[in-house]
């Protein structure tokens, strides 16, 4: 979709001399894009990575302009609930319009609707509201950690938050135009186009069982706020539990579909090998003998309150961070100081829900010299991060234990 006039320019300002916030103190620019950076990725990535700060965020880490793929600092996460301008953005077109919320509109239709209607954000928000916690999370988070490196966006440990989402239901908006029985998918387009006719416009689908359920939502706000623009304004798709790939932002078209999306970036784009990766959620009306679409986000852990190599003081200390998981919920999280031989249980926090971040924190006795981390979170069906990456050539779901070694 690109029939919109007003379009956003992407000025982008570096965050030189800026001060960040979030426990870096003032740095110099060069400093704080290296000091960004996740360690691990391509040594490439660092020459063009930098900070840049889009109308409306504080400075992210800028993997690219066109399209606009900013990741957010670990310091971003340390709090249960991520700050609407410190929410990382992603996006695959450069053409995203300023979407007029007076003419806006939603077309739900498709050949598995019996009455097709049109929705404004006035009948959006005139449906019952409900309001979920939960994890955005690109599938790409960490592929710039993949080993091999692997071709896409070189995230690091950033492509992810942890929002309130306040919407419909998908399911009370399905309601209205009489879904067909042989209705198998549930499809999305967005405002923004391509820039150029040989990119394919973003279009997603989920499984017409996931579009019914009570979690799934068309959300207009986020943490109490109309939906920022990068985050999908006026309104988008919230699908809990599953990556970030289905929460199609600006949504103005939703279609139930009586045979599969065929959209490049259903197929083959956003594929995981099938068989490899712990997986309950199956898209099985996309799926074939070799691959299926990634679904629910695999549990996983990061720690925000040190980065990998930082220096401490000898002594009791407190390392903490977040656990999630695609909506079992964190049973428990636990932490090894020799390499993974013995584990301590940390505390966990506040619980927002299973679909949420949830906080956790462990004291260690730091000694003099080099002191190692490892974190493993478990969700209440008994799954854990792997010790190995489960390589695949998108760089999804890595999921490996996070190991960081702290200088006391
Ligand atoms: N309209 C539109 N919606 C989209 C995308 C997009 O490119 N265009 N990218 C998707 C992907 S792959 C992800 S990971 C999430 C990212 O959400 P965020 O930018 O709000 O963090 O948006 C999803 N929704
Ligand atoms: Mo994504």
């Amino acid at each position: 979709m690109k029939n919109m006039n007003r379009r956003h320019f992407l000025g982008t300002t570096a965050a030189a001399g800026a001060a960040l916030t979030g426990g870096f103190g003032r740095l110099s620019e060069a400093a704080a894009a290296i000091a960004e950076l996740t360690p691990g990725v391509p040594e490439g990535v660092g020459s063009y990575a930098t900070m840049g700060t889009l109308p409306g965020k504080k400075p992210l880490i800028q993997l690219s302009d066109r399209p606009p793929n900013y990741e957010a600092p670990i310091e971003y996460l340390r709090t249960p609930i991520t700050p609407n301008d410190q929410f990382y953005v992603r996006y695959h077109l450069s053409d995203i319009p300023e979407v007029d919320v007076k003419t806006y509109k939603i077309k739900v239709g498709g050949d598995g609707a019996a009455t097709p209607i049109e929705l404004t954000l006035a009948d959006l928000k005139a449906m019952p509201a409900v309001e979920i916690a939960a994890v955005n999370q690109c599938s790409g988070n960490r592929r710039g950690l993949s080993k091999p490196h692997v071709q896409g966006v070189e995230w690091g440990y950033g492509a992810m938050g942890c929002a309130r989402w306040k919407g419909a239901r998908l399911k009370d908006i399905l309601d209205k135009i009489g879904l067909k029985k042989e209705t198998i998918e549930i499809g999305f387009n967005g405002a923004d186009g391509p820039a150029v006719a040989a990119t394919p416009d973003f279009i997603k689908s989920i499984p017409a069982w996931k579009a019914i359920e009570e979690t799934t939502i068309v959300a207009y706000e986020m943490n109490g706020q109309p939906l920022p623009h990068f985050n999908g304004a006026p309104a988008r798709v919230i699908v809990p539990g599953w990556t970030g790939t289905y929460w199609m932002k600006h949504v103005v078209e939703i279609n139930a579909l009586t045979k599969p999306e065929t959209n490049f970036w259903m197929n083959p784009a956003y594929r995981i090998p099938v068989g490899k990766f712990p997986i309950r959620d199956r898209f099985l009306t996309q799926e074939n003998a070799a691959n299926t679409p990634i679904t629910e986000i695999v549990v996983n852990s990061l720690i925000t309150s040190h980065r990998d190599g930082a220096k401490v003081k000898a002594g009791k200390l407190t390392v903490s961070g977040m656990a999630w998981d695609g909506g079992y919920g964190i049973r428990s999280v636990e932490v090894s100081t020799d390499g993974g031989k013995t584990w301590g249980t940390a505390a966990l926090g506040v619980d927002n829900g299973r679909f949420a971040f949830r906080p956790w924190s462990f004291d260690i006795a730091a000694k003099k010299g080099k002191n190692s981390v490892t974190v493993n979170a478990t969700n209440k069906i008994g799954q854990s991060q792997t010790t190995e990456l489960i390589f695949n050539p998108a760089g999804y779901h890595n999921n490996v234990m996070q190991n960081i070694t702290l200088t006391a």
